[in-house]
């Protein structure tokens, strides 16, 4: 007998993949079978998602990975936020927006003229970020498509309704709209009320680990997997896959999921919806069995990508090991951002906006490429040291350890730099956490593996980490902090 294949579908900012994940009592092994561009594609009306090339990827994805052999079932997972409207017959009104597209501001400002902050952070708990859900939503309701509006499907719901034909919510990724109870772990009607929107939007909410529906025979043709395969509800948010997926036993753990964010937090049991968390801009997102996801989103290494992006189109592309070469070479301390800057936020030239953030706080511009890699390498570690201190304060936690996962735990510097800013041991990978807590869910729901803590033995047992120990004086951190007035 064979140990069963679970095909995870992880789209990220960058790139979408799929993967297979084989699981047995011992055994966690993944396998990549298709990798595709995510580019988002600016029309006049803003930026969006090119969210029919995603859906063929993953189509082209899951047909690889039914050629390798029989595939138990599949779990989709994205990034928060995003969604598409369908209009009364089903069909999607419009191009999806992407997070990034700058029309957010000002109707921010109007929900919170609505409803104040205060009382928003109550009831949903999350961060103050312009693209959550909730501030997307009025910025297209003048809209017709608004009018014609009928169901609001997340991106990873709206990927499972066109491969089955069924609508819901998942819970970890509702939980980052500003439309859900942090408390209750419901839909607020309370605030969807007060902010004037159909309750009837909001599909029900389905749960990870449950059956979401079964493939369309079309989509089954196409795929190769067999008529009657299954779509399982995963956590949907990639944060929250990554962080199940953390390879941990200790209570005192901290994480940082570490891709083009960095979700710096802890998990705890209960939300904390104090106003000085509120003030602290940290968010409660929904984890895995009812956990809460306390974190604060970072930059992340988008400012890495996103000046590469910018040296790429002046025509004079770096490969990353030799920018990072560059990068350690640099002076250390040379210059530092914060990285939270929403100057950062949209896409455009980094370099020059980092320039102009270190001459507002009256820093030299870096010096050559390694010099920007390392400002914003020293930069997100001191960030990651800032909220993780401020979190643990906040939730009354001490944290004796950090766990770097995703992407970016492959960045030896940004690891090493975590530790020393922040004088903890860090343990780094899997760089592949998202796709591992997709597969872990799914073998879940087949009866694999058991809760949580189960999920998170057989990770640490089967993937490869690595262990980071503080190195020199935490001085010239403490410097750097004080030079941003960062606290922690
Ligand atoms: C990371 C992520 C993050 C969200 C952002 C929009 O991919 O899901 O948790 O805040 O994308």
């Amino acid at each position: 007998r064979h140990a069963p294949v679970f095909a995870a579908v992880d789209l990220g900012a960058t790139s979408g993949r799929v993967i297979t994940g084989t699981v047995g009592r011992d055994e966690l092994v993944l396998h990549e079978t298709h990798r595709f561009a995510n580019t988002p594609v600016r029309i006049p009306d803003g930026l969006r998602w090119d969210v029919l090339a995603l859906f063929q990827g993953m189509l082209d994805g899951l047909r690889a990975a039914a050629l390798r052999g029989p595939v138990t079932s599949v779990g989709i997972d994205t990034w928060a936020v995003d969604y598409g409207l369908l209009d009364a017959g089903g069909s999607l009104l419009g191009v999806p927006f992407h997070y990034r597209d700058g029309r957010n501001g000002a109707a921010a400002e109007e929900v919170l003229a609505q409803v104040s902050a205060k009382e928003l952070y109550e009831v949903n708990g999350l961060q103050h970020l312009p693209f959550n859900t909730v501030f997307q939503l009025a910025a297209q309701r003048s809209t017709e498509q608004w009018a014609a509006a009928r169901t609001l499907l997340l991106m990873p719901d709206l990927l499972v309704y066109w491969l089955t034909g069924a609508r819901g919510a998942e819970v970890t990724n509702a939980s980052t709209t500003g439309l859900f109870d942090a408390r209750t772990g419901t839909w607020s009607d309370t605030l969807i009320e007060r902010l004037g929107l159909e309750r009837q939007l909001f599909p029900a909410l389905r749960e990870p680990g449950t059956r979401a529906g079964t493939l369309f025979p079309h989509v089954a043709e196409y795929t190769g997997l067999p008529a009657g395969t299954p779509v399982t509800t995963v956590a949907s948010h990639d944060t929250a896959s990554a962080v199940a997926a953390v390879p941990t036993s200790e209570p005192g753990f901290a994480y940082v999921s570490c891709g083009t964010w960095s979700l710096a937090g802890l998990e705890l049991d209960a939300p904390v919806l104090s106003e000085e968390s509120r003030a602290a801009n940290f968010t409660n997102e929904r984890g895995v069995d009812g956990t809460v996801r306390y974190l604060r989103n970072i930059m992340g290494m988008w400012l890495l990508e996103e000046c590469r992006r910018t040296w790429d189109r002046d025509g004079t592309p770096t490969s990353l090991p030799g920018l990072l070469a560059e990068a350690a070479r640099a002076r250390p301390f040379g210059a530092v951002i914060d990285p939270d800057d929403p100057v950062f936020l949209a896409p455009g030239d980094m370099p020059a906006r980092i320039d102009t953030a270190l001459a507002r706080t009256g820093q030299a511009p870096p010096d050559g490429r390694g010099g920007y890699v390392r400002c914003v390498l020293e930069s997100l570690a001191l960030a990651h040291r800032g909220t993780l201190r401020e979190a643990a304060r906040l939730a009354g936690r001490e944290v004796t350890r950090i766990h770097l996962v995703g992407g970016g735990s492959r960045n030896e510097l940004l690891c090493q730099w975590t530790a020393d800013a922040t004088g903890l041991p860090v343990t780094a990978g899997p760089a592949e956490a998202t796709a591992l807590g997709n597969v872990l869910i799914q073998a879940r729901a087949h009866g694999l593996v058991g809760g949580l803590a189960d999920m998170r033995r057989l990770v640490a047992r089967t993937q490869d980490v690595r262990h980071y120990t503080p190195q020199g004086d935490v001085g010239p951190w403490d410097r750097a902090a004080d030079r941003l007035g960062i606290r922690g």
